[in-house]
Parts: structure tokens; C-alpha cells; sequence
């Protein structure tokens, strides 16, 4: 399996998240990617490299998934913020105002040009701070999810976009959740347009993959799964109920399997069953697992009990599934384990594959 790094991810670094009513050190930290490389040194899956493309190609690729208002925003956010103040530079970037969805309440159609105001537009939480660094480390995810993509696209069994931030959370306008591009759904895109007729994205991060799903929802192309806390009682809290799927051409097309917070490895195995077959009933040729780390039990801001011993059979169910695939590493905040836990499961992958 070749693993693509991104070696612009420590330029995005938070220094602080809003979580109820007060300012807490961020859960998505660089160290994150460093415990995965050194987990990849000492048990090697294949070739680590940097991901190194064409700017255009690159371009091409983030504007298949993501909308040109929402991408310009991002290139200037950092400096947009700090002309803002100058004494901005010291601090991240948070939104603060919000205009709400789909309510007739508010106008989103006119960009402001007061800065705090165009981060509300493009944002749904205020827990993931923007920094000096954060587009171009972005970018360099996305550059990640397309070189792994090509590369299965070319014949590899599977790749792995080892990047942060992750990914999941961004819709085609929207960051959130820690993520600001989304890169599951840029190597899902890239699948598609590689010749792939169809693809299908199975999401094992703790939380719902309300970006991946939200970019998909009307497409019969991409058949969307994840395996996610209710959010009745979970983050992204406003999407990823089992009533939700697909609308239009994309009926019938999303799957979404809720698990109650505390639910252990043999419930979660038995939704991975499921998950599995209705991507084996879906007709995909190849497949995307955006892959978060974050159902370890020692995980500090998630429900689920898994063991790291449980990783390596999750990665031999899903490599039965017998699909070209590409990894995108997403959430575990359990930052001392999830190199282990990542490595276990695309080991468990690779051995089964
Ligand atoms: N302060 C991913 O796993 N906030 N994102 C939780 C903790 C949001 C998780 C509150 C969690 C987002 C990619
Ligand atoms: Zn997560």
C-alpha cells in the first residue's frame, strides 16, 4: 500500500477550540500524523511519499468537489483575518455569527464583506480554528486524496492519504468539524473521473460524514455509507439519521447506520456487515474509506469501545469487499495510540487483501 504525507500539515495548528461556553487546547493537533509516520517506520506497508502534482491538475481536482465562492474565501481567509487587525496575527480565526440554514431568515447569497462575517457564511461550528497555515495544509490534503486516488486508479489495490486536517465534515461551501477540504469525496470525484462508473464511500470515523454525504446526497454516482454516534446525542448532532437516504437521481443512495454512544466492537462489527454488503450490492468498482481512529476507547472526545486489537479484522472485513481502495485518515484524538490503531487496520487490510 503506498502511503501519500502531506508535508504542509504542521502549518495548520489551533491553538484553541470553543467547546460549551469556553476555550479548550484543540483535540486535532500536528503530533497526530507524526505518530502515524513513525507507527508506518516501523512496520512498512509500502513507499511513503510526498504527494507532488500539478498545481492545475490539483486546482481541477478540489474545484470537481468544492464550490469557487467557498475555495476563493479560503485562499484569502488568513490574510482577510488579519488585515482585519494586525494584532490578529497572534490569534486564530473563529466565527462567531452564523447566518442559519434553509430558514428564510437570513441571506446567503450576498457575500459580506466584514470578514468575521464571511466565516459565519462559511462555516457550522466553532471548534475548528483557521490558521497562517491552514490553506495551504488543506491543499496539501487534497493533493494527498488525488495522488492516492490516481494511484488506484492506475492499479494499486489500495493507497493511503495520510493528511491533516481531516476531511469529512467539509461540504462543497462549508468547513467544520476540524475539516476545511474535504478529501474523501476529492478522491471519490477523482475515482469517478478516472472512469470508475461507480464508487462508494464507507466512513468508519466516530462521527458522521455529514460533508461527504451533504456533496453526494442528490448522486446516484456515489453511493454513500457511514457508520457513526447518533447524533441525536453526537456530533454533527444535525445530520446522519437512518431515514436520510439520498433525494432526486441519489434516492436509495446513502446509508446512514447510527450507533448508540458505549456501543462495543461485536455491535459495531455487525453495522461494518452491513455497510459492507450494501457497497458489495451497489455495483461500485472502487472504493473510498474516509478513516478515522477516533472508536478507540482511550478516544477523548467519542462513545465507542473498540480495543486496538479489534483494528486489524475491521481491516481484513473491508479489504473482503475486494475493491481498489483509498484510506483518508480523519479523526483519533487518542493522539499516543492512533498511529497503532491506523497501522493495525490498513495491516489488516493489506495481509487480507
Ligand atoms: N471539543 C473529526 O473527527 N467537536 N472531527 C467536539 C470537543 C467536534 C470531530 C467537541 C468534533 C469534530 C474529523
Ligand atoms: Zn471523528
Amino acid at each position: 500500500m503506498k502511503t501519500f504525507h502531506n508535508p504542509q500539515h504542521a502549518g495548520h495548528a489551533g491553538q484553541q477550540e470553543m467547546f460549551r461556553g469556553r476555550m479548550v487546547p484543540c483535540h486535532e493537533v500536528p503530533a497526530r500524523l507524526g505518530f502515524v509516520l513513525d507507527e508506518l517506520r516501523r512496520r512498512p506497508l509500502g513507499t511513503v511519499e510526498a504527494a507532488a502534482l500539478p498545481e492545475a491538475a490539483l486546482d481541477a481536482a478540489i474545484h470537481r468537489v468544492h464550490d469557487a465562492r467557498y475555495l476563493a474565501f479560503l485562499a484569502s481567509a488568513w490574510d482577510d483575518w488579519v488585515a482585519m487587525d494586525p494584532a490578529n496575527a497572534q490569534r486564530d480565526a473563529l466565527p462567531s455569527v452564523w447566518p442559519i440554514g434553509n430558514r428564510h431568515a437570513f441571506r446567503t447569497d450576498v457575500l459580506p464583506a466584514n470578514f468575521a462575517a464571511r466565516l459565519g457564511l462559511f462555516s457550522f461550528d466553532s471548534g475548528s480554528p483557521l490558521t497562517a497555515g491552514t490553506w495551504a495544509a488543506a491543499r496539501g490534503g487534497a493533493a494527498c486524496a488525488l495522488a492516492a486516488a490516481q494511484a488506484v486508479a492506475a492499479g494499486e489495490r489500495s493507497a493511503f492519504a495520510l493528511t491533516r486536517p481531516p476531511g469529512h465534515h467539509a461540504g462543497a461551501d462549508f468547513l467544520g468539524g476540524y475539516c476545511f477540504l474535504n478529501s474523501a469525496a476529492i478522491a471519490a470525484q477523482a475515482l469517478r473521473d478516472a472512469g470508475h462508473g461507480q464508487v462508494a464511500v464507507l466512513d468508519v470515523d466516530y462521527h458522521h460524514g455529514n460533508g461527504t454525504q451533504a456533496i453526494f446526497y442528490e448522486r446516484a454516482d456515489v453511493f454513500t455509507v457511514s457508520i457513526h454516534g447518533d447524533p441525536s446525542t453526537e456530533y454533527p448532532f444535525f445530520l446522519g439519521h437512518a431515514d436520510e437516504r439520498g433525494a432526486g437521481a441519489g434516492e436509495g443512495h446513502n446509508l446512514n447506520l447510527p450507533l448508540p454512544r458505549g456501543t462495543g466492537v461485536l455491535a459495531w462489527r455487525a453495522a461494518l456487515d452491513q455497510g459492507l454488503q450494501a457497497v458489495r450490492d451497489s455495483g461500485a468498482t472502487a472504493l473510498v474509506v474516509p478513516l478515522g481512529l477516533d472508536t478507540f476507547e482511550g478516544d477523548p472526545i467519542s462513545g465507542f469501545t473498540l480495543k486496538s486489537g479489534d483494528y486489524a479484522a475491521i481491516g481484513a472485513a473491508l479489504a473482503s469487499a475486494g475493491l481498489p481502495t483509498v484510506f483518508t485518515f480523519e479523526g483519533g484524538y487518542a493522539v499516543d495510540a492512533v498511529g497503532v490503531n491506523a497501522v493495525n487496520l490498513l495491516e489488516g487490510f493489506q495481509r487480507a487483501a
